[in-house]
């Protein structure tokens, strides 16, 4: 199972052009079909054991991106298009909203001006828009079930119905379904409803080439204003980066130093979406590959297994465990376990971020 993020934002934002980024894409931007596209998830500790080993292939982990091609109040409004991009969009682990920050008089914005701080605020109000549409069609049919229902049954709708009618003001006062306080047990009812203000949001300001030199400057102001829970903020100049994607790596590094434009933004978004959704990364050495995968953190290894094949989960004896700096330390798997570093875990051990892992298993 791949992490699916979907994008959003208002028209000409430069949705397409972040996703043709951040997926190594050639997306047409003039069409607004929706696009998915794979990017891998930047791993600096797999290419150091790819130098150490010399595998015979190097897999990182994935994210998948959805750019649906509309903002969220487009697809609640156009019923032609909705359904399927909605439940797209509603099936995201997490969500990338664009707000436009380049200038460029040949592109009129949406909105008649420039405005970064109101986009945020309509992107916002978007995705509460959809959240309001989804919370009134269950609150009706709530209220019809009522009608003909019998206890325990007539218990647990009111039950839902109270959490909804509560959620559903907080929302209307502008407080999306991420920052609002809910108990394990309302989280895990609304969990079903695929609300889309209650997944992590990754705001991607979408800077021109003339801003990169204040890109650090206004990343900070923007980040005092709009760090909230399951809320980040970050600046990519969308434009550049797509272009920079169509060069070797090494032209580009070099471009971007030439520019001082540091990390790449890209690397940064898909970190700071990983970050958002609380995942980290374990490696495996098999069969001549050295591969990442991404679980939520607190994952144990068990399920961490499972990640990897269902068989490994059905099947699991234990886990053969080092930490990548460890292994690196030591040269190779072989030098580890002489030295005695190769620790034997259980399916209770919790995966730690940069674990390398050796499942062993029964078929
Ligand atoms: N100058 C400039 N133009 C951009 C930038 N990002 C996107 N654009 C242009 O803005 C227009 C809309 O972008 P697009 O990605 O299609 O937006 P979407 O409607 O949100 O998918 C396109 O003509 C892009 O080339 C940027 O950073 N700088
Ligand atoms: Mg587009």
């Amino acid at each position: 199972m791949s992490v699916d993020i979907g994008i959003t934002g208002l028209v000409k934002s430069g949705k397409t052009t972040i996703f043709n980024a951040l997926t190594r894409g050639k997306a047409d931007i003039e069409s607004s079909a929706p696009n998915i596209g794979i990017a891998n998830v930047p791993e600096p500790r797999l290419k150091m054991l790819a130098d150490m080993l010399h595998p015979k292939r190097v897999v990182p982990a994935e994210v998948r991106y959805i750019d649906i091609g509309a903002s969220a109040k487009g697809l609640v409004e156009d019923k032609d298009i909705s359904g399927q991009l909605l439940s797209q969009l509603s099936n995201v682990d997490a969500l990338i909203s664009v707000v436009r920050a380049f200038t460029d008089e040949s592109i009129p914005h949406v909105e008649g001006s420039l405005d970064v701080e109101r986009d945020i605020a309509t992107t916002d109000l978007e995705l509460a828009f959809s959240d309001l549409a989804l919370l009134e069609r269950r609150l009706e049919r709530i209220k019809v079930s009522l009608k003909g229902a019998k206890q325990p049954e007539r218990q647990g709708l009111l039950r839902e119905q109270e959490m909804l009618i509560n959620i559903k003001a907080d929302l209307e006062k502008d407080v999306p379904i991420r920052q609002q306080k809910l108990t394990t047990d309302e989280a895990r009812t609304i969990a079903n409803y695929q609300f889309l203000t209650a997944k992590p949001l990754l705001i991607v300001v979408n800077i021109g080439e003339e801003q990169l030199s204040q890109a650090v400057s206004l990343e900070t102001e923007l980040n005092s204003h709009y760090s909230r829970p399951k809320c980040r903020i970050t600046t990519i100049c969308g434009k550049l980066e797509a272009e920079l994607t169509q060069l070797d790596d090494e032209a580009a590094a070099g471009f971007r130093a030439d520019f001082g434009m540091g990390e790449s933004g890209l690397d940064r978004a898909i970190k700071l979406s990983y970050e958002l959704l609380g995942l980290i990364s374990f490696l495996t050495i098999a069969s001549g590959e050295v591969k990442a995968w991404s679980i939520q953190s607190d994952t144990n290894a068990l399920k961490a297994a499972g990640k990897i094949h269902s068989d490994m989960e059905r099947g699991f004896i234990r886990a053969e465990v080092i930490s990548h700096d460890d292994l690196v330390k030591c040269g190779s798997l072989s030098e580890a376990r002489k030295k005695g570093l190769l620790r034997l875990e259980g399916k209770n051990y919790i995966v730690q971020d940069g674990d390398v892992i050796t499942f062993l298993f029964n078929v």
